[in-house]
């Protein structure tokens, strides 16, 4: 689960109340990790026992309507590639997200996702609007190293991520330290994310870090 999306200017213009922010109620805490270093501030958590997951999971296996066609292909450069994953959005009627030529509107949120996005907003106190589901098939699948830099994301709002299924690596990387010749030496932060992980990423996260997910030898996951 990810993302605030900030309507399309032209339909509306409600930007500022999309980052509805309330008081948490924690009826039962979850444990947050902190994962910082420079300008990245992240907290994980388990928000779903394996049984829970487990479920949540076979749902959205028989619920989740994931693109084809032209909205499963990427722009770059005038040439069109094959999205190396699955991809669905839903969301708040009305609301789009756009990135590599892409535009994918929102269709309405199904009963699991609404499951899953009250049990984020539980833990988190924020309300998500929006939310792009991955589908990772096996560990060919992938995403490569970009920062959620859109111009619909509020970019002083966190990014959610739910992940459910084999658990993956999750790499970031600091914009300044992504090749080897860099001038400055900024290590890579890695984590595994967990069946029934909430991964929070925090402003200024997305700013100074790069995210990505490589091709593994297993896996199979939905954010
Ligand atoms: O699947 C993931 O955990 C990462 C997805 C992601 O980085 C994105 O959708 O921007």
């Amino acid at each position: 689960m990810d993302k605030f999306v900030t309507r399309h200017r032209k339909r509306s213009a409600v930007e500022a109340d999309e980052c509805k922010t309330e008081e948490p109620s924690f009826l039962s805490p979850i444990p947050w990790k902190k994962i910082e270093a420079e300008g990245l501030y992240c907290d994980y958590s388990l928000l779903f026992d394996k049984e829970e997951a487990d479920h949540l999971f076979n749902q959205l296996e028989e619920e989740v309507e994931y693109f084809t066609g032209i909205e499963a292909k990427l722009q770059v450069y005038g040439r069109s590639y094959g999205v190396p994953r699955k991809q669905a959005t839903y969301g708040d009627e009305g609301l789009m997200y756009s990135f590599s030529g892409v535009h994918l509107m929102a269709k309405p949120w199904t009963s699991t996702l609404e499951r899953i996005r009250d049990a984020v907003t539980r833990a988190t106190g924020h309300t998500f609007n929006f939310v792009l589901i991955n589908r990772y098939n096996d560990g060919h699948d992938h995403i490569g190293e970009h920062r959620d830099d859109e111009r619909e994301l509020d970019p002083a709002c966190p990014i959610a991520s739910v992940s459910l299924g084999a658990a993956r690596d999750f790499i970031f990387r600091h914009k300044d330290a992504r090749t080897g010749s860099s001038k400055r030496q900024i290590e890579p932060v890695k984590l595994e994310l967990a069946h029934g992980s909430l991964l929070l990423m925090n402003y200024p996260t997305n700013t100074y870090w790069y995210h990505m997910k490589n091709r593994q030898k297993t896996g199979f996951k939905i954010e």
